[in-house]
C-alpha cells in the first residue's frame, strides 16, 4: 500500500508544517509511503528561481532531518518529463469546467492581476504525481479532498475509456493533527510564505530567533490561564503549541503556568528542544551538497522506475508516444 504525501517549498518549512505534518510523516508512515517536494506546485503563482531552487533543497533536508528514510522522498522536478507528458494525457482526459470549478482555483484566483494558467491545471499536475506512483492512498487536509476527487475521476475515466492502467486513489483525511496558528494574527493559519514572517516560527530559525517570536506572540488582556479557543484564540494556540510538542492535551499545559509570561517562556523552551535535532540534522545534510545531490538522485531514480510502466502503458494506450 503506498501513501503519497507533499510539501510545496513555497518559502521556508514552518513549525505548523513540521507538527501538523512532516513529524507525523516521519513517525507514522509505513515503508512504502512516499513523500516528495513539489517544486512544481510552486511556481503557479510569482515566485523566484534561484530562491525555489535553494527552498526545494532545504525542504529536502528538512525532510530527511525529520528521519523520513533516504528511499522515500524525492523532488517533484526531477520527474519533470515524466509529469509533464502525464499530465498532457490527463489534461486530455480533463474538462475545463472540471478544473474551472476547483474551489482553490477560484479562491486562490480571485484578486491575483493576472492568474497563471498553471494555477488552473495545477490539479491535474497532482492528479499526474499521484497516477504516476500508483499510489492507493492520498492524506489530505479538507481543502485538496476536491483535488484527490479530480484525480480519482481523470483515473476512472482513462481507465474506462483507453483501458486499464491507473490505480484509483483514495482520499483519507489526515488525523487530527496540531494545526497551529500565526503568532501575530492567530485568526490565521501559520504559513511559510506569509509576508510578514514575525509570527511564523520557521524550523530553522535561530534558538533566540525562535525565543523572541514567541515571546512577541498576540494574546489577550483577560489574564485568564485557560484553554478557550473561541475566546482567546491567541492563548489557545500558544497551549496547542506547548501541548504538541510535551504530547499532552492544551488543558493540561494551562494548569502548569500562572502568567502569560511565563507560558509563552515554557513554549519558547518546547519548541527550540523539539526543533533543535531537527534543525542540527537539517544543517548537516546542507553542509554536505554531494551526500545530499546523491540521495536526491536515488530518490528521483527511484520513482521514475516506479513510474515508467505506467506512463508507458498510458502513452500506448492514447494512441501516442
Ligand atoms: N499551520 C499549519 N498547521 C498544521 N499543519 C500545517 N500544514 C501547513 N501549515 C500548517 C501542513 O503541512 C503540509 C505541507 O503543506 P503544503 O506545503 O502542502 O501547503 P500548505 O498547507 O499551503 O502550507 P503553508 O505553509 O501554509 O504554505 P503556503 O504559505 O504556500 O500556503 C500539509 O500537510 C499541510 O496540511
Amino acid at each position: 500500500m503506498t501513501r503519497l504525501s507533499a510539501i510545496t517549498p513555497s518559502g521556508h518549512a514552518q513549525l505548523g508544517n513540521y507538527l501538523g505534518a512532516i513529524r507525523r510523516w516521519a513517525g507514522e508512515g509505513s515503508p512504502g509511503d512516499l513523500y516528495f517536494v513539489s517544486d512544481l506546485h510552486a511556481m503557479t503563482v510569482s515566485y523566484n528561481p534561484a530562491k525555489l531552487r535553494s527552498l526545494s533543497r532545504e525542504t529536502l533536508a528538512v525532510l530527511l532531518a525529520a528521519g523520513i528514510a533516504p528511499d522515500r522522498v524525492f523532488v517533484q522536478s526531477d520527474l519533470v518529463r515524466e509529469l509533464g507528458a502525464l499530465s498532457w494525457v490527463l489534461e486530455c482526459a480533463c474538462s475545463y469546467g472540471e478544473a474551472a470549478r476547483m474551489t482553490q482555483f477560484k479562491q486562490k484566483a480571485d484578486g491575483q492581476g493576472v492568474v497563471r494558467l498553471g494555477l488552473l491545471t495545477y490539479p491535474v499536475l497532482m492528479a499526474a504525481d499521484i497516477l504516476l506512483q500508483g499510489a492507493d492512498e492520498v492524506p489530505v487536509g479538507q481543502d485538496q479532498t476536491q483535488h484527490v476527487e479530480l484525480a480519482r475521476s481523470l483515473a476512472r475515466r482513462f481507465n474506462s475509456t483507453y483501458g486499464d492502467v491507473f490505480v484509483v486513489p483514495r482520499a483519507v483525511m489526515a488525523g487530527t493533527a496540531a494545526r497551529v496558528m500565526d503568532l501575530s494574527d492567530p485568526t490565521r493559519k501559520m504559513s511559510k510564505s506569509t509576508q510578514d514572517s514575525a509570527g511564523v516560527v520557521f524550523v530553522l530559525d535561530d534558538p533566540d530567533l525562535v525565543r523572541r517570536k514567541i515571546s512577541r506572540a498576540a494574546t489577550d488582556s483577560d489574564n485568564r490561564l485557560e484553554y478557550r479557543p473561541t475566546f482567546q484564540p491567541g492563548l489557545a494556540n500558544l497551549l496547542e503549541i506547548l501541548a504538541s510538542c510535551t504530547g499532552r492535551s492544551p488543558i493540561e499545559v494551562a494548569e502548569d503556568h500562572t502568567t502569560y509570561g511565563e507560558l509563552k517562556e515554557a513554549v519558547a523552551e518546547a519548541v527550540v528542544a523539539e526543533l533543535a535535532p531537527l534543525r542540527a540534522q537539517a544543517l548537516e545534510y546542507l553542509d554536505d551538497p554531494a551526500g545530499l545531490d546523491s540521495i536526491r538522485a536515488a530518490g528521483a531514480e527511484r520513482a521514475r522506475e516506479r513510474g515508467k510502466h505506467i506512463l508507458e502503458a498510458a502513452l500506448r494506450m492514447a494512441g501516442v508516444g
